[in-house]
């Protein structure tokens, strides 16, 4: 490992405005949190930074939609998140959020210093203004139609349906998403970051010291630089964030993707009056897991604004993964298309290793995954039941059978015993390597190979034939078993915390560090062990049928939502409905209701009585139409006034997506009077 003194690691902060997915965690969390542990096993002096990322347009859309304000949003949102990454194990020094005084005096500060430096360009544009709302439209408030794709929901940053990076004038037929009115143009003061100043250095720094970063990483960099860097905007026009620190901005906030990258700062500053030694000393490094679509933000803005800022280091590293799909369709907040965290936790209970294995197995980290609960539950029941809990549970039982669970002498290695524990340090020095060069999946398949190693040991030895002829060699077998679960405990805990926790209790052992890695007594003969349980349990097909009937019922939902379908009502009593008193009716006459478009004048016979009933239908039927149709009429709906005339009931229809209306009817004919129940 390279000889920095410490090390900064970050992971994206995700915003605040829902639940943590399995995207998030295979994208930035799970193989961050790999790496700090690995770190730590080294005994490396390492910061994780994490926490909510509480501005931007998507928060305060969510807001309007509930009706409640940004700020319950974000307590909402903060918290669940917080709380879902400490069950499941990732271990940050701090989650902290952009809504802290300490971020908002952090970012104001930031900004400010390159205000007074000159390091922004000023310029006073045209941008959309939504007159009905008296507010300037950015980003996601406004949507239309994409100019490359035509998808005709791209947002103001971003078609999500192409992936192109949008500015809102590119839109065609914009519309606010406030009002649902085409927005005017108004004109507007902004700061910008001029990229384009910052051209050079980032090009050199990049495609010439920074080779060794992952393709997707260095060629989305690489495309951004050769097109050519532009001025970017770092100040909006909305009421949520941190407010431009200077004269005549009232109104202004800092754009999110100025304040949240600062919010790594902040955090830091939250944690430790040291932080600045772990941000401003050339022997910190600085590394980032985020997902691709966070690239740029990461490569090349932030850095710029380091720079600008001065006296901070810049990223040396920045882990960018693919996406991961969710059953060959892209994972999706709104349409709730994932797994969620807090979910899986309370489905699975004591399963955290098992998903944290699945993600980091199967991670997006060259291309982008799927995560298929097939997959899910094949993974869990051949690798890690069948392997590891294979392995480590034989020897365990065994010892316990045999030996009362001290572990036997080691007696005299032949060489395929010899053979067998030399491989421990090899498999170290590979798993070490990949994890080094952030090929975390690499490293997890390099690691189970000393399961595999242990697993083919006992099955070529088979210790459980030979005890009655043979208890010395048992022994050596045996003690050699215990010598690679001991080293597995080390080898898998930053991919496995919990089992490997476990698995130190039945051993009775402690944590080692890394460089124990390759003894072989780490665990002495004589040495007593606990009675051990499993490690890993099967799942079962039932279990996987409720997690896919639960996406079926998703998916149903979003259907019926797309073909225009409304979402169901709360249910209501017994009671409540047999208090409607629905009747089967024959419409007698029916005239127009003059100097209106919609309604229509009806004479019914209910059976109980002829009555009058105002109907709007008069844009769906001629009067002719109607009259003689059996109908059915809500008879003891309070009567209601409606252009002067007396409305006694109504009658019911259907409407379809397209807004066409069908009259509910009886299916024969039948009595007047007759009661619908
Ligand atoms: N909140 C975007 C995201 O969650 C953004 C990351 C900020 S990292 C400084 O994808
Ligand atoms: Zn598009």
């Amino acid at each position: 490992m390279s000889d920095y003194k410490r090390y900064l690691v970050t992971a994206a902060l995700p915003y605040a405005n829902g639940p943590v997915h399995i995207g998030h965690l295979a994208g930035a969390y799970v193989p961050a949190d790999i790496y700090t542990r690995y770190l730590r096993q080294n005994g490396k002096d390492v910061l994780f930074i994490c926490g909510s990322d509480e501005h931007g347009v998507p928060i305060t859309l969510k807001a309007k939609a509930e009706g409640v304000s940004p700020q319950d949003i974000v307590d909402r949102y903060h918290n669940q998140m917080k709380d879902s990454f400490a069950r499941f194990g990732i271990n940050f020094d701090i989650y902290h959020r952009t809504s802290a005084p300490i971020h908002y005096e952090t970012a104001s500060a930031f900004f400010r210093k390159l205000y007074d430096a000159g390091e922004f360009i000023e310029k006073t544009s045209e941008q959309f203004y939504d007159e009905a709302n008296q507010q300037f439209l950015a980003d996601r408030y406004i949507t239309g139609t994409c100019p490359h794709c035509g998808n005709e929901k791209a947002y103001g940053d971003q078609c999500e349906k192409c992936g192109s990076s949008l500015s809102p004038m590119d839109l065609i037929n914009p519309k606010s998403m406030l009002s649902g009115n085409a927005p005017i143009l108004k004109e507007t003061k902004h700061w910008y970051l001029p990229l384009d100043k910052h051209e050079a250095w980032l090009k050199k720094w990049i495609l010439e010291d920074h080779t060794e970063w992952r393709t997707n990483v260095f060629g989305q960099c690489k495309s951004w630089l050769d097109q050519g860097l532009q001025p970017r905007a770092v100040s909006r026009d909305l009421d949520w964030g941190v407010p431009v620190p200077v004269e005549g901005a009232d109104g202004k906030v800092l754009y999110v993707w100025f304040d949240a990258p600062i919010g790594y700062i902040s955090a830091t500053r939250e944690l430790t009056p040291d932080w600045e030694k772990y941000w401003k000393s050339e022997d910190s490094r600085l590394i980032h897991f985020i997902g691709k679509d966070n690239i740029v933000f990461h490569c090349l803005m932030f850095p710029a604004m380091l720079k600008a800022h001065g006296g901070y280091i810049l990223p040396d590293f920045v882990a960018a993964n693919e996406f991961l799909n969710l059953e060959s369709d892209k994972i999706s907040t709104s349409r709730n298309w994932a797994v969620w965290l807090h979910e899986y936790l309370d489905d699975f209970p004591g399963k955290q290793d098992v998903l944290r294995y699945v993600l980091t197995a199967n991670a997006p980290e060259a291309k982008d995954n799927d995560f298929t609960w097939k997959d899910f539950q094949t993974r869990n029941n051949n690798e890690l039941v069948a392997v590891l809990g294979n392995f480590v549970n034989r020897t365990l039982v065994l010892t316990q059978k045999y030996f009362d669970g001290k572990c036997p002498d080691a007696g005299i290695l032949n060489d395929y015993d010899t053979s067998t524990l030399a491989e421990i340090a090899k498999i170290k020095s590979r798993t070490a390597q990949s994890l080094e060069a952030f090929r975390i999946r690499e490293s997890l398949s390099e690691a189970m190979s000393l399961a595999r190693l242990g697993n083919k040991y006992l099955a070529e030895t088979e210790p459980w034939k030979l005890f009655a002829t043979d208890p010395l060699r048992v022994a050596t077998i045996l003690h050699v078993a215990i010598q690679i679960t001991a080293n597995l405990t080390i080898l898998m805990d930053s991919f496995l915390p919990f089992t490997m926790k476990q698995l130190r209790t039945y051993l009775n052992i402690s944590e080692m560090p890394w460089s124990a890695i390759g003894s072989v007594d780490l665990i002495k003969a004589g040495h007593q062990m606990e009675k051990p349980g499993l490690l890993f349990e099967k799942i079962e097909d039932s279990q996987v049928e409720y997690q896919v009937n639960k996406l079926l019922e998703t998916k149903k939902a979003n259907e019926a939502k797309s073909v225009g379908i409304a979402p169901a009502k709360p249910a209501i009593s017994y009671d409540d409905f047999s208090a409607m008193d629905i009747r089967v009716a024959t419409i007698l006459e029916a005239e127009k209701v003059p100097k209106t478009q919609k309604l229509m004048k009806l004479k019914v016979d209910s059976g109980i009585d002829i009555r009058t009933v105002v109907s709007g239908i008069a844009e769906h039927f001629e009067p002719q139409e109607v009259i003689g149709k059996q109908i059915l009429l809500l008879a003891n709906l309070e009567p209601r006034k409606i252009k002067g005339i007396e409305s006694k009931g109504m009658i019911l229809l259907a409407e379809d997506n397209q807004g066409r209306l069908i009259f509910a009817t009886p299916e024969q004919a039948i009595q007047n009077g007759a009661i619908v129940k």
